[in-house]
Protein backbone atom coordinates (compact mmCIF):
# COMPACT_ATOMS: atom_id res chain seq x y z
CA UNK A 1 0.00 0.00 0.00
CA UNK A 2 1.12 3.30 -0.94
CA UNK A 3 0.98 6.52 1.16
CA UNK A 4 -0.16 9.64 -0.12
CA UNK A 5 2.68 12.01 -0.09
CA UNK A 6 2.74 14.93 2.35
CA UNK A 7 2.63 17.83 0.94
CA UNK A 8 3.13 21.67 1.81
CA UNK A 9 1.48 23.25 5.20
CA UNK A 10 -1.92 24.04 4.37
CA UNK A 11 -2.22 27.57 3.62
CA UNK A 12 -6.15 27.78 4.47
CA UNK A 13 -5.18 27.38 7.92
CA UNK A 14 -1.41 29.10 8.27
CA UNK A 15 -0.66 32.12 6.40
CA UNK A 16 1.85 31.62 3.39
CA UNK A 17 4.26 34.02 5.34
CA UNK A 18 4.24 32.66 8.48
CA UNK A 19 6.54 30.12 9.63
CA UNK A 20 10.12 28.90 8.38
CA UNK A 21 10.89 28.61 4.81
CA UNK A 22 10.90 25.49 2.83
CA UNK A 23 10.61 25.61 -0.24
CA UNK A 24 7.45 26.03 -1.21
CA UNK A 25 6.19 25.44 2.38
CA UNK A 26 7.31 21.36 1.28
CA UNK A 27 8.41 19.35 4.69
CA UNK A 28 11.88 18.41 5.08
CA UNK A 29 13.89 15.69 3.34
CA UNK A 30 13.92 14.45 7.49
CA UNK A 31 10.78 14.22 7.87
CA UNK A 32 9.18 12.09 4.93
CA UNK A 33 10.12 8.49 4.55
CA UNK A 34 11.88 9.08 1.30
CA UNK A 35 11.58 11.90 -1.84
CA UNK A 36 10.73 11.25 -5.62
CA UNK A 37 11.50 15.03 -5.83
CA UNK A 38 14.40 16.82 -3.50
CA UNK A 39 14.75 20.63 -4.06
CA UNK A 40 18.40 21.23 -2.40
CA UNK A 41 20.29 24.20 -1.82
CA UNK A 42 24.08 25.01 -2.47
CA UNK A 43 25.27 28.21 -0.87
CA UNK A 44 28.28 29.02 -2.35
CA UNK A 45 29.72 32.18 -4.98
CA UNK A 46 33.61 31.31 -4.41
CA UNK A 47 33.79 30.59 -8.40
CA UNK A 48 32.56 34.10 -9.35
CA UNK A 49 34.37 36.37 -11.46
CA UNK A 50 32.42 39.70 -10.70
CA UNK A 51 29.66 40.30 -8.39
CA UNK A 52 29.69 37.99 -4.89
CA UNK A 53 26.87 36.97 -3.45
CA UNK A 54 24.94 33.85 -4.84
CA UNK A 55 25.71 32.11 -1.56
CA UNK A 56 22.60 33.93 -0.21
CA UNK A 57 20.34 32.72 -2.96
CA UNK A 58 19.45 28.99 -1.39
CA UNK A 59 17.42 31.13 1.59
CA UNK A 60 16.09 33.76 -0.79
CA UNK A 61 14.61 31.54 -3.40
CA UNK A 62 13.15 29.73 -0.63
CA UNK A 63 11.56 33.06 1.00
CA UNK A 64 10.25 33.50 -2.63
CA UNK A 65 8.80 30.60 -2.97
CA UNK A 66 6.45 31.24 -0.46
CA UNK A 67 3.38 31.89 -2.88
CA UNK A 68 3.89 28.91 -5.16
CA UNK A 69 0.28 26.70 -5.55
CA UNK A 70 -0.31 23.36 -5.51
CA UNK A 71 -1.55 23.42 -9.33
CA UNK A 72 0.50 23.94 -12.06
CA UNK A 73 -2.23 24.67 -15.25
CA UNK A 74 0.01 24.90 -17.69
CA UNK A 75 1.34 22.11 -17.61
CA UNK A 76 -1.61 20.35 -15.66
CA UNK A 77 0.12 18.37 -12.85
CA UNK A 78 -0.34 18.35 -9.25
CA UNK A 79 2.94 17.95 -8.13
CA UNK A 80 3.00 17.81 -4.42
CA UNK A 81 -0.22 15.59 -4.35
CA UNK A 82 1.15 13.04 -7.32
CA UNK A 83 4.65 12.86 -6.10
CA UNK A 84 6.66 13.23 -3.20
CA UNK A 85 8.69 16.53 -2.67
CA UNK A 86 10.87 17.39 -0.02
CA UNK A 87 13.33 19.94 0.83
CA UNK A 88 16.99 18.67 1.47
CA UNK A 89 18.05 21.74 2.87
CA UNK A 90 21.22 23.11 2.06
CA UNK A 91 24.34 21.37 0.79
CA UNK A 92 27.14 22.54 3.77
CA UNK A 93 30.21 23.77 1.44
CA UNK A 94 33.65 24.81 2.11
CA UNK A 95 33.86 28.77 1.11
CA UNK A 96 37.74 29.00 1.09
CA UNK A 97 38.36 25.68 -0.86
CA UNK A 98 37.17 25.26 -4.18
CA UNK A 99 38.26 21.59 -4.52
CA UNK A 100 36.95 20.72 -1.49
CA UNK A 101 33.39 22.29 -2.32
CA UNK A 102 32.81 20.87 -6.09
CA UNK A 103 34.01 17.26 -3.91
CA UNK A 104 31.51 18.01 -1.63
CA UNK A 105 28.61 18.77 -3.86
CA UNK A 106 29.49 15.72 -6.22
CA UNK A 107 29.40 13.50 -2.90
CA UNK A 108 26.23 15.14 -1.18
CA UNK A 109 24.30 15.27 -4.73
CA UNK A 110 25.38 11.40 -5.25
CA UNK A 111 23.71 11.11 -2.14
CA UNK A 112 20.77 12.25 -2.42
CA UNK A 113 19.81 10.73 -5.39
CA UNK A 114 21.03 6.99 -4.16
CA UNK A 115 17.76 6.07 -4.09
CA UNK A 116 16.70 7.44 -7.84
CA UNK A 117 15.44 10.86 -5.85
CA UNK A 118 15.61 13.42 -8.30
CA UNK A 119 17.36 16.85 -7.57
CA UNK A 120 16.10 20.50 -8.24
CA UNK A 121 18.93 22.47 -7.13
CA UNK A 122 19.07 26.24 -5.52
CA UNK A 123 22.83 28.03 -6.59
CA UNK A 124 25.38 28.73 -5.36
CA UNK A 125 27.45 30.07 -8.61
CA UNK A 126 27.25 27.77 -11.97
CA UNK A 127 30.71 26.06 -11.02
CA UNK A 128 28.24 23.80 -8.81
CA UNK A 129 26.44 21.96 -12.55
CA UNK A 130 30.21 20.36 -13.04
CA UNK A 131 29.62 18.14 -9.38
CA UNK A 132 25.84 18.26 -10.38
CA UNK A 133 26.82 16.60 -13.45
CA UNK A 134 29.45 14.45 -12.22
CA UNK A 135 26.69 12.90 -9.68
CA UNK A 136 23.57 12.15 -12.72
CA UNK A 137 26.37 11.03 -15.26
CA UNK A 138 27.38 8.46 -12.52
CA UNK A 139 24.04 7.50 -12.85
CA UNK A 140 22.89 8.01 -16.21
CA UNK A 141 26.03 7.91 -18.38
CA UNK A 142 26.56 10.94 -20.32
CA UNK A 143 23.64 13.10 -20.54
CA UNK A 144 22.43 15.48 -22.62
CA UNK A 145 22.15 19.65 -21.58
CA UNK A 146 20.31 22.27 -21.70
CA UNK A 147 21.82 24.98 -20.72
CA UNK A 148 20.15 28.80 -20.14
CA UNK A 149 22.61 31.42 -19.89
CA UNK A 150 23.92 34.35 -21.57
CA UNK A 151 27.37 33.55 -21.06
CA UNK A 152 28.70 30.19 -22.66
CA UNK A 153 30.61 29.03 -19.54
CA UNK A 154 32.63 27.18 -21.82
CA UNK A 155 35.76 29.43 -21.21
CA UNK A 156 39.01 27.46 -20.67
CA UNK A 157 40.66 29.39 -17.18
CA UNK A 158 40.56 32.55 -15.53
CA UNK A 159 43.58 33.68 -13.71
CA UNK A 160 44.76 30.05 -14.17
CA UNK A 161 42.09 28.37 -12.47
CA UNK A 162 39.85 26.35 -13.91
CA UNK A 163 37.20 25.66 -11.74
CA UNK A 164 35.09 28.72 -11.71
CA UNK A 165 31.57 29.42 -12.51
CA UNK A 166 32.74 30.48 -16.41
CA UNK A 167 34.45 26.96 -17.07
CA UNK A 168 32.03 24.18 -16.14
CA UNK A 169 30.81 23.45 -19.09
CA UNK A 170 34.33 22.55 -20.58
CA UNK A 171 35.27 20.74 -18.38
CA UNK A 172 32.23 18.53 -18.27
CA UNK A 173 33.21 18.08 -21.64
CA UNK A 174 36.74 17.31 -21.10
CA UNK A 175 35.64 14.69 -18.69
CA UNK A 176 33.26 12.55 -20.89
CA UNK A 177 30.25 13.35 -18.57
CA UNK A 178 28.44 14.82 -21.40
CA UNK A 179 26.84 13.77 -24.13
CA UNK A 180 28.59 15.74 -26.75
CA UNK A 181 25.61 15.27 -29.46
CA UNK A 182 23.23 16.91 -27.52
CA UNK A 183 24.59 20.07 -25.86
CA UNK A 184 22.43 23.38 -26.30
CA UNK A 185 23.20 27.09 -24.72
CA UNK A 186 19.99 29.08 -24.90
CA UNK A 187 19.65 32.33 -24.63
CA UNK A 188 23.50 33.48 -24.99
CA UNK A 189 24.07 37.20 -25.57
CA UNK A 190 26.54 40.07 -24.76
CA UNK A 191 29.99 41.35 -25.70
CA UNK A 192 32.90 38.00 -25.86
CA UNK A 193 36.39 37.80 -25.46
CA UNK A 194 36.53 37.42 -29.16
CA UNK A 195 35.66 35.28 -32.22
CA UNK A 196 37.68 32.11 -30.87
CA UNK A 197 35.09 31.53 -28.12
CA UNK A 198 32.26 30.38 -30.52
CA UNK A 199 34.65 28.48 -32.11
CA UNK A 200 35.74 26.79 -29.50
CA UNK A 201 32.33 26.72 -28.10
CA UNK A 202 31.11 24.67 -31.21
CA UNK A 203 33.99 22.74 -31.15
CA UNK A 204 33.28 21.21 -27.67
CA UNK A 205 29.82 20.20 -29.44
CA UNK A 206 27.14 23.07 -28.24
CA UNK A 207 25.02 24.39 -30.52
CA UNK A 208 23.37 27.94 -29.79
CA UNK A 209 19.93 29.69 -29.47
CA UNK A 210 20.83 33.31 -28.67
CA UNK A 211 18.50 35.25 -27.10
CA UNK A 212 18.02 37.09 -30.61
CA UNK A 213 16.85 33.88 -31.75
CA UNK A 214 14.33 32.70 -29.42
CA UNK A 215 13.04 36.94 -30.40
CA UNK A 216 13.14 35.77 -34.46
CA UNK A 217 11.60 32.21 -34.06
CA UNK A 218 9.54 32.59 -31.16
CA UNK A 219 9.30 29.65 -28.39
CA UNK A 220 7.39 26.91 -30.78
CA UNK A 221 10.59 26.75 -33.10
CA UNK A 222 12.66 26.80 -30.42
CA UNK A 223 10.89 24.34 -28.48
CA UNK A 224 10.62 22.16 -31.27
CA UNK A 225 14.65 22.46 -32.67
CA UNK A 226 15.53 21.59 -29.21
CA UNK A 227 13.59 18.33 -28.34
CA UNK A 228 15.19 17.35 -31.96
CA UNK A 229 18.25 17.75 -30.55
CA UNK A 230 17.79 16.05 -27.66
CA UNK A 231 15.45 13.25 -28.08
CA UNK A 232 15.38 10.65 -25.51
CA UNK A 233 18.55 10.82 -24.03
CA UNK A 234 18.93 11.43 -20.27
CA UNK A 235 18.39 15.65 -19.62
CA UNK A 236 20.17 17.77 -17.41
CA UNK A 237 18.75 21.25 -17.25
CA UNK A 238 20.93 24.34 -16.43
CA UNK A 239 19.32 27.26 -15.90
CA UNK A 240 21.44 30.45 -14.93
CA UNK A 241 19.19 33.45 -14.06
CA UNK A 242 20.97 35.38 -16.16
CA UNK A 243 19.50 34.60 -19.36
CA UNK A 244 16.64 36.62 -18.52
CA UNK A 245 17.06 40.49 -19.09
CA UNK A 246 18.57 42.91 -16.54
CA UNK A 247 14.46 43.89 -16.07
CA UNK A 248 13.51 40.89 -15.41
CA UNK A 249 16.76 39.06 -12.92
CA UNK A 250 18.86 42.35 -11.68
CA UNK A 251 19.78 40.54 -8.75
CA UNK A 252 23.08 38.19 -10.69
CA UNK A 253 26.65 38.42 -10.72
CA UNK A 254 27.24 38.86 -14.39
CA UNK A 255 23.88 41.30 -15.94
CA UNK A 256 23.75 41.36 -19.54
CA UNK A 257 21.24 43.78 -21.55
CA UNK A 258 19.00 41.62 -24.11
CA UNK A 259 18.02 38.79 -22.81
CA UNK A 260 15.00 36.82 -22.20
CA UNK A 261 12.12 37.79 -20.28
CA UNK A 262 10.85 35.23 -17.67
CA UNK A 263 7.09 34.67 -19.67
CA UNK A 264 9.71 33.24 -22.83
CA UNK A 265 11.62 30.79 -20.73
CA UNK A 266 9.18 29.17 -18.35
CA UNK A 267 7.44 28.67 -21.86
CA UNK A 268 10.24 26.96 -22.96
CA UNK A 269 10.96 25.03 -20.08
CA UNK A 270 7.15 23.86 -20.56
CA UNK A 271 7.80 22.78 -23.95
CA UNK A 272 9.96 19.82 -22.46
CA UNK A 273 7.28 18.26 -21.29
CA UNK A 274 7.61 14.48 -21.84
CA UNK A 275 11.29 14.59 -22.22
CA UNK A 276 13.79 12.55 -20.15
CA UNK A 277 14.70 14.89 -16.68
CA UNK A 278 17.11 13.36 -15.17
CA UNK A 279 18.45 16.75 -12.91
CA UNK A 280 18.22 20.64 -13.23
CA UNK A 281 19.38 23.60 -11.56
CA UNK A 282 18.70 27.35 -10.86
CA UNK A 283 21.80 29.39 -10.42
CA UNK A 284 23.67 32.69 -9.89
CA UNK A 285 20.74 34.46 -8.20
CA UNK A 286 22.64 37.17 -6.06
CA UNK A 287 19.94 38.71 -3.80
CA UNK A 288 21.95 41.92 -3.02
CA UNK A 289 21.23 42.99 -6.08
CA UNK A 290 17.87 42.47 -6.05
CA UNK A 291 14.71 44.70 -6.20
CA UNK A 292 11.22 43.81 -4.79
CA UNK A 293 12.71 39.71 -5.18
CA UNK A 294 12.05 40.22 -8.93
CA UNK A 295 15.10 37.80 -9.58
CA UNK A 296 13.97 35.35 -6.65
CA UNK A 297 10.95 35.13 -7.51
CA UNK A 298 11.55 33.94 -10.95
CA UNK A 299 14.28 31.21 -9.55
CA UNK A 300 11.67 29.92 -7.40
CA UNK A 301 8.85 29.76 -10.55
CA UNK A 302 11.88 28.30 -12.84
CA UNK A 303 12.53 25.54 -10.01
CA UNK A 304 8.75 24.89 -9.49
CA UNK A 305 8.72 24.18 -13.55
CA UNK A 306 11.49 21.95 -12.92
CA UNK A 307 9.75 20.34 -10.09
CA UNK A 308 6.63 19.73 -12.38
CA UNK A 309 8.60 18.31 -15.62
CA UNK A 310 9.90 15.67 -13.22
CA UNK A 311 6.33 15.12 -11.92
CA UNK A 312 5.44 14.10 -15.24
CA UNK A 313 8.11 12.19 -16.29
CA UNK A 314 7.99 9.99 -12.53
CA UNK A 315 4.29 9.70 -12.35
CA UNK A 316 3.61 9.23 -16.14
CA UNK A 317 1.55 10.82 -18.53
CA UNK A 318 -0.61 14.00 -17.75
CA UNK A 319 -4.09 11.86 -18.38
CA UNK A 320 -3.13 9.71 -15.72
CA UNK A 321 -2.78 12.75 -13.16
CA UNK A 322 -5.61 13.72 -10.60
MN1 LIG B 1 26.49 30.74 -16.09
Amino acid sequence: MTTEPRGPVDSSRVPRYAGPATFARLPRLDEVPRADIAVVGVPFDTGVSYRPGARFAPAAVREASRLLRPYHPALDVSPFAAVQVADAGDIPVNPFDINEAIETVEHEASRLQSDGTKLVTIGGDHTIALPLLRAVAKRHGPVAVLHFDAHLDTWDTYFGAEYTHGTPFRRAVEEGIVDTEALSHVGTRGPLYGKRDLEEDRRLGFGIVTSSDVLRRGVDETVDALRQRIGDRPLYVSVDIDVLDPAHAPGTGTPEAGGMTSRELLEILRGLAGLNLVGGDVVEVAPAYDHADITSVAASHVAYDLISLFTLDSAGPREEQR
